[in-house]
């Protein structure tokens, strides 16, 4: 079934971003303060013992770290705006977790592709490529405002994809699977832009239209 998001988000009307954010809010782009609430599916329940983060793609068998595996790597801190393709953007986020360059010295692998397809629960998939989530700003956050995160922002464990709009960010992470080819994910294969740049607005795999939308206002908020 194809899903008709982007066709919907193409059709909404123009908004105007408040010029005084300058250059620091992309594009087409509105502040908020709170932080909304947007997945597709229902949140899921984890026992934490039955929990794994899932490394493949290194021509050996997967690898795996559970929960107390990862809160013994080396913890990151994070500020970062956020910017979702359904035109909200939030400043200065902060969240904590495991940098992939620590996961992947921990494992003592070397990614070859340039890519990544991560892999989330419930059947989400998002494509990354590698360099993306080697940026100093990009986690596996396993907390935001010193806390653990909350079972509807993605706990036990979510990505931050930085510089990229937030459908990137896969709450509940499963697996991360490393590539030399590079294959969509969900929202990629129906109409968004595989890259996801927002202060190109690259929002959809078409032409890239200069058009909101305001779903994320009747959705659920903190
Ligand atoms: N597993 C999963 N991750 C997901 C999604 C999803 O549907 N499932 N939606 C994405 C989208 S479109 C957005 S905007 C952000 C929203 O994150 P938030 O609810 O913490 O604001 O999660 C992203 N990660
Ligand atoms: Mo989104």
């Amino acid at each position: 079934m194809k899903n008709n998001k982007a066709a919907r988000l193409q059709k909404a009307r123009p908004i105007i971003s408040d010029p005084a954010h300058g250059k620091r809010l992309p594009p087409g782009q509105i502040l908020t303060e709170r932080f909304p609430i947007l997945h597709e599916g229902e949140v899921p329940q984890y026992d934490l013992a039955n929990w794994a983060l899932t490394f493949d793609g290194f021509g050996t068998a997967p690898l795996s770290l559970s929960y107390d595996d990862l809160l013994k790597l080396p913890q990151t801190q994070v500020q970062c705006d956020i910017h979702c393709v359904t035109r909200w953007s939030k400043f200065d986020t902060r969240w904590y977790g495991v940098h992939l360059r620590d996961v992947l010295a921990a494992l003592h692998i070397e990614p070859a592709g340039r890519f990544v397809m991560a892999h989330a629960d419930s059947d989400y998939q998002t494509n990354v490529r590698l360099e993306d989530l080697l940026l100093p700003d990009s986690v596996l956050a396993l907390g935001y405002d010193d806390k653990p995160l909350t079972p509807q922002h993605g706990w036990p464990l979510r990505l931050l994809v930085a510089g990229r709009y937030f459908w990137k960010s896969a709450k509940w992470l499963r697996r991360l699977e490393f590539t030399d080819v590079e294959t969509p994910g969900f929202w990629e294969r129906n109409g968004f832009h595989l890259h996801a740049d927002p202060f190109s607005e690259q929002r959809f795999s078409g032409e890239a239209l200069d058009i909101p939308e305001d779903e994320w206002e009747r959705k659920a908020f903190d």
